[in-house]
């Protein structure tokens, strides 16, 4: 189970959106930027930067921020949407 911790601007949704086509569960936990709850203690220590979104995977412990990074590390978890080669 993958905890996503994301508001509704398009760097949030871009996680959404890959969890939805990888068909993962995963349960949302709105920050609402503009009440500045990424301004929390709790939530700065899973993303220093204030920003979201952010994912915990409860599978193994990971906490990653950085829409591209989780999509990368989806998609790598995953086995899908990346070419076998950097040539492909
Ligand atoms: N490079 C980051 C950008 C994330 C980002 O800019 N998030 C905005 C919303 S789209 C945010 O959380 N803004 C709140 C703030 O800066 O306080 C990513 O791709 O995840």
């Amino acid at each position: 189970m993958i905890d996503l911790y994301t508001w509704s601007t398009p760097n949030g949704r871009k996680v959404s959106i890959m969890l939805k086509e990888l068909g993962v569960e995963y349960e949302v936990k709105p920050i609402d930027i503009g009440k500045n709850e990424q301004f929390t203690p709790q939530y700065l220590a899973l993303s220093p930067n204030n920003k979201i979104p952010a994912i915990v995977d409860h599978d193994n412990g990971t906490t990653l921020m950085e829409s591209g990074a989780i999509m990368l590390y989806l998609a790598d978890k995953h086995g899908r949407f990346l070419p076998e080669s950097s040539k492909g």
